[in-house]
């Protein structure tokens, strides 16, 4: 059946192929479909699915490659030293290995997949192959250790910054670490840091970005989204990868010389949740209130119905 996919899909090279299409043509139902797809796709196919369109098998364009990733970043970067994979467990423990053996500043550790992908509290992390950014970025920054949540705000100014100057899609930023378009995540950020007590030895920063999905698993398709199915077009991953790092350089040094003060405004340019009521999750406990916006550290401010302010480290919101 996959090779009967494969057949439909060259016999139609540079068109779109429809989902029911194919179903019809082999009489099988679109799930079915798009399982094959998938497996095509881990065999090293490209295949761009583009929704309201359906599937293409493509040449190289969508395909990513160490090489491309160099050929773009811009000259004086942050970012002189690319390590990719075609395919690890995660891009964090690979970039934790790297700090731990001396890798400096300036190393970004790629990937096509993601065998374990993680989020924040032992989640998983959907990370298929040949369709995301899923990437991390290592750090050595002479800060404070109770500063790195910043390192957080500070991604999601960059990617916001990258994604719309990339695809003209309008981003949100929701507190601490996810960005969406349209109510969906698009792209989930994880800061890892390792850290004396007094000082930080590294921050991994990890950005998992969904760019050329046509749909996803079951358990996220109500949440997750990804720039092809907003945009209705695929993009090439190394040149998003570069419009990051560009603007992550930037906003990196600028913080490093000058504080948070200068991110802050930015990032609350396209937050969300400022102003809204919302629910804090924890393990501490729940909290409901006002988000009344972040302080100069990033903290978020909470008002709870009683009129008291609470400072919210880390959580998941609602609202
Ligand atoms: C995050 O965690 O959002 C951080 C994700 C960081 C992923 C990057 S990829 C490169 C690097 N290497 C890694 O191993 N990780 C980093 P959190 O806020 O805990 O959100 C996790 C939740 O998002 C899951 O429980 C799902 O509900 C949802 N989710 C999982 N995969 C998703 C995807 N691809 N797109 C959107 N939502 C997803």
């Amino acid at each position: 059946m996959k090779g009967k996919v494969l057949k439909l899909l060259r016999q139609n090279d540079n068109t779109f192929l429809s989902g029911e299409k194919i179903s019809n043509e082999l009489n099988c139902s679109r799930t079915a479909v798009w399982k094959h797809i998938k497996a095509l796709r881990n065999e090293g196919y490209d295949i761009i699915a583009v929704q309201n369109k359906g599937y293409q098998l493509t040449k190289s364009a969508y395909l990513l490659s160490e090489h491309d990733i160099y050929s773009r970043i811009k000259k004086n970067d942050l970012f002189e030293n690319v390590v990719y994979h075609n395919s690890v467990t995660s891009t964090q423990t690979v970039a934790q290995q790297l700090a731990n053996e001396g890798v400096g500043e300036g190393t970004v550790v790629v990937a096509d997949e993601q065998t374990g992908g993680k989020g924040r509290l032992g989640r998983v992390w959907d990370s298929e192959k040949g369709a995301g950014v899923w990437m991390s970025l290592i750090l050595k920054p002479q800060i404070d250790f109770r500063k790195a949540p910043q390192l957080t705000l500070l991604t999601a100014v960059a990617v916001t910054r990258a994604i719309e100057s990339v695809s003209g899609l309008p981003l949100s930023i929701k507190w601490p670490n996810d960005l969406l378009v349209n109510g969906k995540k698009l792209c989930g950020i994880l800061t890892e840091m390792q850290a004396d007590p007094d000082r930080v030895q590294s921050v991994i920063i990890g950005i998992g970005l969904n760019v050329n999905h046509g749909g996803f698993p079951d358990d996220l398709s109500e949440i997750a989204t990804s720039m092809n199915i907003e945009a209705g077009k695929p993009f090439n991953r190394a040149e998003v990868i570069a419009a990051i790092l560009n603007e992550f350089s930037w906003l990196y040094r600028t913080y490093l010389s000058q504080g948070f003060s200068l991110i802050k405004p930015l990032w609350e340019a396209h937050a969300v949740s400022i102003g809204k009521k919302i629910v804090a999750r924890s393990t501490a406990g729940t909290t409901e209130g006002y988000a009344l916006g972040i302080d100069d550290e990033g903290v978020l401010l909470l008002q709870d119905n009683q009129g008291e302010t609470h400072r919210i480290y880390s959580a998941d919101i609602e609202f």
